[in-house]
C-alpha cells in the first residue's frame, strides 16, 4: 500500500466573455450612443476538500478540467452571464502544488478542513463593451474589448494517507509482525531493533464495510520526541491517529516492561501533550512464548485494560482488532496541527520584455501586454489605436525607439505581427 497518493492534473479557468459593439435605439433617433454590454466572467477552477473521498485514484481517469467561459455581452448595455465556478472534490488532506517548466514547484495550499476551498485557476474577466470607450473626441467607438484569457496550470496533488490507528512501542516489540498479520502490508520483520525505518501503512478489513488504516512506526526510544532514532519524523503520523495500540514485548522482565511503558508514554507526551489523552490499548505480545504468558498474567492486575496477543498464533488478535475498530468509531477526530493556508497568489505582473528575433523582428513578451493583445479585436482600427495608446503609455513605444526600431520594422506580440510606424 502506497503511503503517498499522487496525481497530475491540468486546470483552466473559463475565458471572459467578449464585450460587444452596439448602439442605443431610441424613437426618432437614427443612431443612438454606444450601448454594447460587457462580457461575463469566466468560471474559476476550485478544489474542495471532501471527507468522503479516500484517494486520488479518480484523477487517473480524468485529468483535464476546464471551467466554462463567460457569455458575451449584448445590446442595451446588457452584460453577458458569468460562468459558474468548476468545483472539483478532492480528499481531505490533499496538498496542492503548481508545476511550471524550469522552475521549482510552487505550493498552492493544503486542504485540511472539510469543505475547505482553494481556487487554483482564475477565470478571465469579461471584455468591456463599446459603451466604455466613448470619449468627448470619440463619441461612437466601433470596438469593444474581448474577454480576458483565463489562468491555466498543471497541478500536482499529493495525499498523505491518514491512519486511524497507530502501533507504538519500543523497538523489537513486534509492531511490524502485527501489521503483517492483520493486513496485506509486508513490512520488514527481524529480530533486532530498528528494523522498521519508515512508517508503514496497512488496511485492516474486518468486514466489507468495516475497515481501518493502521500505521506501524519505527520503535520509540528515549529522546524520540527530540529526534533520537528519527522519532520526530514519524511521531507526526502517530499524532493524526484516533487510537493507539501500545505493544510491549512480553519476553522482557516485568519491571522492564513497566519501564518501557513509561518511556514510551513520556516520549509521546513530550512530543505532543494531546497524545497523553489519546485512546490507547496496552498489549503484551508474543503470548505463544511461556515467559511472555507468565509476565502477562502478573501484569494484568497492575495495568488497566491490558490485553495479550500472539501475532504468531493469532491468539487475541481478532479481539484486539474489534476493540480498535470500536474505539475508532467512538473516538473524536484528532485535532490536526494547524497549517496556515496561504491565500491564492496571483501570477505577478511582470514588466514587458523586448527581444530582437533572428529575422530582426522585435518580439514583445510579458503578461500584461500579451493579455492586452488577447483582449484586442485587431479587425477594428479603433481597437488597434487603443492598443497602441496603451502600449505607449506603459513605455513599450519608448523602449522600441531606444532599441533602434524604425518605420517598417516588424513587431510581434503574442502571435500577432504589426508594422512599426
Ligand atoms: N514468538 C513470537 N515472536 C514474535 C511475535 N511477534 C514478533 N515476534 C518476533 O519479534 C521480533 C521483532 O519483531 P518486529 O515485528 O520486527 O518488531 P518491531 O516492533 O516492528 O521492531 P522495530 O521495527 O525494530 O521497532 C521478530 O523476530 C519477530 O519474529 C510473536 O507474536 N511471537
Ligand atoms: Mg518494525
Amino acid at each position: 500500500m502506497q503511503f503517498v497518493d499522487e496525481a497530475l492534473i491540468t486546470v483552466a479557468g473559463g475565458r471572459g466573455g467578449d464585450g460587444v459593439v452596439a448602439w442605443r435605439r431610441e424613437k426618432y433617433v437614427p443612431k443612438g450612443g454606444p450601448a454594447g454590454g460587457d462580457g461575463g466572467r469566466g468560471g474559476d477552477v476550485v478544489l474542495e476538500a471532501n471527507p468522503e473521498l479516500g484517494t486520488l485514484i479518480d484523477f487517473r481517469f480524468k485529468k483535464h478540467f476546464g471551467a466554462e467561459a463567460g457569455r458575451p455581452g449584448s445590446t442595451s448595455n446588457k452584460s453577458g452571464r458569468s460562468a459558474e465556478d468548476l468545483v472539483i472534490p478532492v480528499p481531505l488532506g490533499t496538498l496542492v502544488y503548481r508545476l511550471a517548466d524550469g522552475t521549482p514547484e510552487f505550493f498552492v495550499g493544503d486542504l485540511s478542513a472539510a469543505r475547505q476551498r482553494l481556487r487554483v485557476a482564475r477565470g478571465g474577466r469579461g471584455g468591456l463593451g463599446n459603451q466604455h470607450f466613448a470619449t468627448s473626441s470619440r463619441q461612437a467607438p466601433r470596438f469593444a474589448e474581448k474577454g480576458e484569457p483565463a489562468e491555466a496550470y498543471t497541478l500536482r496533488l499529493e495525499l498523505k494517507l491518514l491512519a486511524d490507528c497507530g502501533i507504538i512501542g519500543l523497538p523489537n516489540a513486534g509492531k511490524s509482525t502485527l501489521l503483517a498479520a492483520v493486513s496485506a502490508a509486508r513490512p520488514k520483520i527481524a529480530d533486532y531493533p530498528f528494523t522498521t525505518l519508515e512508517p508503514q501503512l496497512g488496511v485492516v478489513r474486518l468486514a466489507p464495510e468495516e475497515s481501518f488504516v493502521m500505521v506501524d512506526v519505527p520503535g520509540l526510544i528515549e529522546g524520540a520526541h527530540a529526534g533520537s532514532g528519527l522519532g520526530d519524523r514519524f511521531l507526526r503520523h502517530v499524532e493524526r491517529t484516533r487510537v493507539l495500540v501500545h505493544l510491549m514485548d512480553g519476553t522482557h522482565d516485568v519491571s522492564d516492561i513497566l519501564d518501557a511503558k513509561r518511556t514510551v508514554e513520556r516520549e509521546l507526551e513530550l512530543w505532543n501533550p494531546a497524545l497523553a489523552t489519546r485512546a490507547t490499548l496496552p498489549v503484551i505480545t508474543k503470548l505463544d512464548l511461556p515467559e511472555a504468558r507468565e509476565h502477562f498474567e502478573t501484569l494484568r492486575s497492575d495495568v488497566a485494560g491490558l490485553r495479550g496477543i500472539s501475532a504468531a498464533t493469532g491468539e487475541g488478535v481478532r479481539d484486539l482488532l474489534y476493540a480498535v475498530y470500536q474505539t475508532i468509531r467512538e473516538a473524536p477526530a484528532p485535532q490536526l496541527p494547524k497549517v496556515d493556508t496561504p491565500r491564492f497568489i496571483l501570477t505577478p505582473k511582470e514588466p514587458f520584455d523586448i527581444e530582437i528575433a533572428e529575422d530582426g523582428a522585435y518580439v514583445i513578451t510579458g503578461e500584461r501586454v500579451e493579455r492586452l493583445a488577447a483582449m484586442t479585436d485587431f479587425d477594428s482600427d479603433e481597437a488597434l489605436a487603443r492598443f497602441e495608446a496603451v502600449l505607449a503609455k506603459i513605455g513599450v513605444e519608448r523602449r522600441l525607439r531606444e532599441l533602434g526600431a524604425r518605420d517598417g520594422d516588424t513587431v510581434r506580440i503574442a502571435g500577432n505581427e504589426f508594422v512599426y510606424s
